[in-house]
């Protein structure tokens, strides 16, 4: 079988007799090609790997509903290709021991080259809520390393394996553990997540056998930030500024080399969203310790994954395609209530490939190359001039399921109008208000009459330092329906005075918008619950409420096919 064949893996699956569930058909807010289980409540992503030509996706699972529940697993979703998936009947772990017998939360795999690189054997280090309501980490292996799928996993006699350094972080708020790597010393480095009041914690352990773990007074706190409550899901891992997309295995790279820096997420749980730090780690005989060169302040200077709703995320080293893949949780913005009526809650977002800008000052994240082998039925636009306070449908393709892609023309920045930075946060109605050069972008699942409309749009500025883009997703017109959370998601971000161009990609999926502004470098995903734009209903258009002309110098389309969601 070729893995990376979606049709041939999938073709494979049913004539290995595995049946296709049956997907509910009548949901508008159900999604066709991002992951979702068939029903329940799904939160972070846990554990992704690429192990025997597979796949793997471990999942927060709520087997008992559609809200956050009391005895969590971990899911486990199969994949050739990252796009068509096969839902494992049998949950990877589930509550069952006096460590872990509230909850098994998040966590990550590694994969341990055993006897002198030949074998390889995939370790979970996740965290058990104990019977005291304790936050533990413990270890899991699979029962047979030989099945690709990894269906069974056996808890480690030792289990618990780390417990809360107590003194120095809570004992109720110490999760979450990223994928280990090796140090110079040959030893294995993992990191824990915490707090302690409101001061978030990443603290790091050593072992010479992964299960053994220590802590050494002199590196710890890894890195502690002031404000942000619980440190969430740190994801730990090396980039290189080469130049290239190409990423860096979590222990197979040369920490001595110029071109190799670390970047540290956290999920800052009082915001709800994924901030990081870029910087050197250094490990060597003398010292051991991240330094990172920029800050977490909780302001529009912050660097953040994604500025709107994607949360827990974390990343893997895909060594089929030597890229780094990012996954993240998205979740609902309706009610409860309204989950409980859909029965299930929670996507996850399109896989990202990430990788540093080579300025080495932001990562750039693009959807992973797999997702265009569902497009069909492309239109184009080229060379349109988008006069000021015009609107254009885009024609031809399903607007409630498609990836679009434009490259807009800028006139000259000189004009732009100067920035009001207090004007621009607390002003929710962006798209409506007209400035020099724009707001233009896109009206997403939006109504013919557009009564209903999301917008996801750039409005160029001048500022003291040159000029700066505003990039927002506009979600007060998104919906008739009541009770939705409804805001605007914004940020800001410099501009080269001599950029002529401006680009914008958008997946639209039902009930989720992913945007990626100036390829790649800026995030927002939402989610949006029209009434009236839904399935056909749904319509695409091209706006300019600037008042300068707007050209689009290229838009390409795609209808997007529903990816297969099989279940063994
Ligand atoms: N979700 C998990 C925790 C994690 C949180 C529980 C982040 O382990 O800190 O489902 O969304």
């Amino acid at each position: 079988m070729e893995p990376n064949s979606s049709n041939d893996s999938s073709s494979n699956i049913i004539n290995n007799g595995i049946k296709n569930n049956m997907v509910p058909q009548n949901q508008p807010y159900r999604t066709c090609y991002h992951f979702q289980p068939q029903q329940n409540w799904m939160n972070d992503p846990n554990g992704p790997m690429y192990y025997k030509g597979v796949y793997h996706l471990f999942y927060q699972y709520n087997p008992d509903g559609a809200t956050f529940g009391e005895k969590m697993v971990w899911a486990h979703s199969v994949s050739y290709d990252l796009i068509n998936w096969i839902h494992l009947n049998h949950h990877a772990l589930q509550p069952s021991h006096h460590y872990d017998i509230h909850g098994c939360f998040s966590g990550s795999t590694t994969i341990l080259h055993q006897h002198g690189q030949e074998q390889q054997q995939p370790f979970i280090l996740y965290t058990g809520f104990d019977e005291k309501k304790h936050q533990v980490q413990n270890l899991a292996m699979p029962k047979n390393p030989q099945d690709p799928f990894l269906r069974e996993w056996t808890k480690h006699p030792q289990n618990p394996i780390i417990t809360a350094p107590i003194g120095l972080v809570e004992q109720e708020n110490f999760r979450d553990p990223t994928t280990a790597w090796k140090g110079s010393d040959g030893k294995w480095r993992v990191i824990v997540g915490a707090r302690d009041g409101d001061i978030g914690k990443a603290i790091l352990y050593h072992s010479e056998d992964f299960v053994n773990w220590e802590l050494n007074p002199n590196n710890n706190p890894f890195c502690e930030i002031d404000g942000i409550g619980m440190c969430e899901c740190p994801d730990f891992f090396p980039v290189s500024i080469d130049g290239t997309k190409h990423g860096v295995h979590d222990y197979d790279y040369d920490s001595s080399s110029s071109v190799i820096r670390h970047v540290l997420k956290i999920s800052y749980q009082n915001k709800q969203q994924e901030y990081y730090l870029i910087g050197m780690y250094v490990c060597d005989d003398e010292e051991e310790k991240f330094v990172a060169e920029n800050e977490i302040r909780g302001n529009s200077l912050d660097l953040k994954l994604d500025h709107g709703e994607f949360y827990a995320s974390k990343s893997f080293f895909d060594h089929a395609k030597k890229r780094r893949v990012i996954w993240g949780w998205v979740k609902e913005l309706d009610t409860e209530q309204d989950d409980i009526h859909k029965g299930w809650a929670g996507l996850q977002a399109i896989p990202r490939q990430v990788w540093i800008h080579e300025n080495g000052k932001w990562l750039m994240q693009w959807p992973i190359e797999e997702l265009e082998r569902l497009r069909e039925n492309q239109v184009s636009i080229v060379g349109h001039k988008l006069v000021a306070g015009s609107t254009l449908q885009v024609s031809g393709i399903t607007a409630s399921q498609a990836d679009v892609e434009v490259v807009f023309e800028l006139p000259d920045l000189e004009s732009a109008e100067w920035l009001d930075s207090k004007e621009v946060c607390s002003d929710k109605e962006y798209a409506s208000k007209s400035s020099i050069i724009g707001p233009f972008g896109l009206l997403a699942l939006a109504s013919k009459d557009l009564t209903e409309q999301t917008a996801i749009f750039f409005t160029i500025y001048r500022t003291h330092n040159g000029f700066s883009c505003l990039m927002c997703t506009d979600l007060t017109r998104s919906s008739l329906k009541q009770d939705l959370h409804k805001t605007t998601y914004a940020t800001i971000f410099d501009i080269d005075p001599s950029l002529k161009t401006i680009s914008l990609r958008t997946l639209i999926d039902g009930s989720i918008i992913e945007s990626f502004g100036e390829k790649g470098r800026v995030c927002i995903t939402n989610r949006v619950y029209p009434l009236l734009a839904t399935g056909k209903d749904a319509h695409l258009f091209l706006f300019n409420n600037g008042k300068h002309n707007v050209s689009i110098s290229e838009l390409n389309a795609w209808s997007m096919k529903r990816a297969e969601f099989l279940q063994q």
